[in-house]
């Protein structure tokens, strides 16, 4: 019998960009799991940097995809949810969640970066994520994220460790277990990915060196090689140190080719880095 994973991946697909299913596939493969793509829209491009983008919504593909897997007896490890295109999708990324009672409920809340939301969402279909949020186990929110969830300005200065805990608890009081928001500069000069697992009442970091310039589709990378991470049987900081160290290596690549900032990372010369075996260790208590 096969012990392979089986994820439900509800994303976009983007042709160019290199974001969503276009990243989660080749991780999550990497790392010998199964994406099964729901996509919530093909899109030409991401929304950021490409112009007028067409975006076809897969909406009503969503409920009758579900069915068929139902029908068929087709069962899921995870449902993985990501860039949703309107707020139906929420409540049909529920449903997905409510038929498969034993996945593991992963929601990358994907709304915006750099204190502003992406074009295609507005205060509904933010609001509506908060739903999906509440029903997950596992959130992997960046800081625009975070602050939209909670309904607090995005905070332009760094922030105190009690700060960023505080950020954490609320978050988890939502609903997940596990909060890991990304890209927080602390108080103590550091740029980290954070974490907290309520269970066990532990907090997190993952710090790395920034680069001055940002990169479409490294939140996607970063959520998928933690959600297989967690798939494996990873604790939460060795599967956030995981990500966090190939998020760095996959940008530093990138930024030393020089390659425009528009197109995200250059994946295909860094996958083999993931699966290699190597223990990631760089964590400490937050
Ligand atoms: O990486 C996040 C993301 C996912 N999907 C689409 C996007 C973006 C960010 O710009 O535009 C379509």
């Amino acid at each position: 019998m096969s012990d392979l994973k089986r994820v439900a991946a509800i994303h976009d697909l983007s042709g160019v960009g290199r974001c969503s299913l276009s990243v989660i596939f080749p991780t999550l493969s990497v790392m010998g799991i199964q994406v099964c793509a729901v996509p919530t829209a093909l899109l030409s491009t991401h929304t950021n940097g490409f112009g007028d983008v067409v975006l076809k919504d897969m909406t009503d593909y969503i409920p009758e995809a579900l069915r068929h897997y139902i029908s068929a007896e087709i069962g899921f490890d995870c449902v993985y949810s990501g860039f949703l295109a309107s707020q139906e999708q929420v409540s049909h990324c529920l449903e997905f969640m409510d038929s498969f009672k034993n996945a593991l409920r992963v929601v990358d809340p994907v709304m915006g970066d750099g204190g502003k939301r992406y074009r295609t969402y507005d205060d509904a279909l933010c609001r509506r994520m908060g739903e999906l949020v509440a029903a997950a186990d596992i959130i992997t929110p960046n800081l625009t994220e975070a602050s939209i969830l909670l309904d607090m300005p995005y905070p332009n200065a760094p922030l105190t460790v009690g700060e960023i805990k505080k950020t954490l608890v609320k978050l988890s009081a939502k609903g997940p277990k596990t909060v890991v928001i990304t890209s927080v500069v602390t108080a103590d000069g550091e740029i980290c990915n954070v974490g907290y697992d309520s269970e066990h009442n532990a907090f997190w970091r993952v710090p790395y060196e920034a680069i001055p310039k940002s990169y479409p589709g490294t939140g996607d990378i970063f959520a998928s090689i933690l959600t297989g991470g967690i798939l494996l049987g990873d604790s939460l900081p060795i599967a956030m140190t995981r990500a966090t160290a190939f998020c760095e290596y996959a940008i530093k690549t990138t930024f030393g080719y020089g390659a425009p900032a528009r197109e995200g990372v250059m994946l295909e010369k860094c996958l083999p880095m993931l699966a290699e075996k190597q223990s990631f260790t760089e964590y400490r208590q937050l």
